[in-house]
């Protein structure tokens, strides 16, 4: 194992890969691994990337890449797929489209199918991100949809957050919606060639002056970012975001607000492996002796309620209470 962890700390490809997939397929000996892993971890800085399916996140993400690497800094990716390892399209999609890092010993860039397990991304995810981060990456962008609850969760990973939004998408509602706009540390308007970006900025600048109080005073800038096509100015904006990213993070910092970030982030990690170790192997054993199935279908026909069937279960695997002797 000490052998193990050298590798993925040197950065062993082969290693580094294998250890992801056993993430994903939630192979048990995963916690061995990333418990080695850990004391060599928190120092990379996070940036969570989010927005709708087909927003160019990734567009955006393999010029970020190359904006930090301009500035010298090395960088490990992690897109995240929240449907199934076997959508193939987003996945192949970032291969194809991050290529150009390929060959550049300071770029790691992974895709990583979650299948829809309990607790969601959170789990692979955040120990994915302990593996790029023990790999020794500066910087580590977890690039994830934004459908549903998902993108509230990367909050809970990423010490910043980049919200990518596309004029013209329904995303000015879509984001109220999501309580997006809460989470951004930095907005994107992408794509703002397009019609309806100047509407999308009003509306973002309207609700960040309904907000109250922007800790450490940091009030998420708006950029705007043109058509990918239009090399130049392009370029020109991600290499803005950059280093607008590192402003938020030297903020975080000088005003003392990453604890907070590492406060929140160490919450999610314990009620995540909190929940792996307690809740999982009784649900599984629930599930594999049909016991769960059962009690669905009391529960259907009204036989029993949930909370009794709860708290049999509850009875029955939690040890009782010791009560102090008198
Ligand atoms: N017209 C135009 N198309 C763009 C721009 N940026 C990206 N695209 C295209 O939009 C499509 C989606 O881009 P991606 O970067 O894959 O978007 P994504 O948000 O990562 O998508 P998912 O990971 O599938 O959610 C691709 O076909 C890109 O070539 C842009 O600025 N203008
Ligand atoms: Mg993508």
């Amino acid at each position: 194992m000490e052998d193990k962890t050298r590798k993925i700390r040197e950065g062993d490809i082969r290693a580094v890969s294998r250890l992801i997939r056993n993430l994903e397929d939630r192979i048990p000996t995963t916690d061995e691994a990333i418990r080695h892993l850990f004391p060599f971890t928190g120092k990379a800085h996070i940036i969570g990337i989010t927005g709708s399916p087909g927003a160019g996140k990734s567009t955006l993400t393999d010029e970020l890449i190359y904006a930090f690497r301009q500035m010298g800094k090395t960088v490990g990716v992690m897109a995240v797929d929240p449907t199934s390892p076997f959508s193939g399209g987003a996945i192949l999609g970032d291969r194809i489209r991050m290529q150009r890092h390929a060959e550049d010993p300071g770029v790691f860039v992974r895709s990583l199918a979650t299948r829809g397990a309990l607790g969601g991304l959170s789990k692979a995810v955040g120990e994915g991100i302990h593996v790029l981060d023990a790999m020794g990456k500066d910087i580590i962008i977890v690039e994830t949809v934004g459908t549903g609850q998902q993108e509230v969760e990367i909050i809970d990973h990423a010490h910043t957050v980049i919200v990518v939004l596309v004029p013209g998408m329904g995303d000015e509602i879509q984001a109220i919606k999501a309580g997006i706009l809460e989470i951004a540390d930095i907005f994107v308007i992408n794509k703002a060639d397009r019609e309806g970006a100047g509407k999308l900025f009003k509306e973002i600048r309207g609700s960040l002056d309904m907000a109250k109080n922007f800790p450490g005073g940091w009030r998420p800038p708006i950029l705007m970012v043109e058509s990918l096509f239009e090399t130049h100015s392009f370029s020109q904006s991600v290499a803005e975001l950059a280093q607008k990213t590192l402003d938020h993070h030297q903020l975080l910092i000088d005003k003392d607000l990453m604890g907070d970030r590492k406060r929140r982030k160490a919450t999610a990690e314990m009620n995540e492996a909190i929940r792996a170790a307690v809740l999982e192997p009784v649900l599984d054993e629930l599930v594999s002796s049909g016991r769960l199935d059962e009690m669905i279908q009391k529960l259907v026909d009204r036989a029993s309620d949930p909370y009794t069937m709860a708290a049999e279960v509850a009875k029955q695997y939690l040890a009782p209470k010791k009560t102090e002797e008198p």
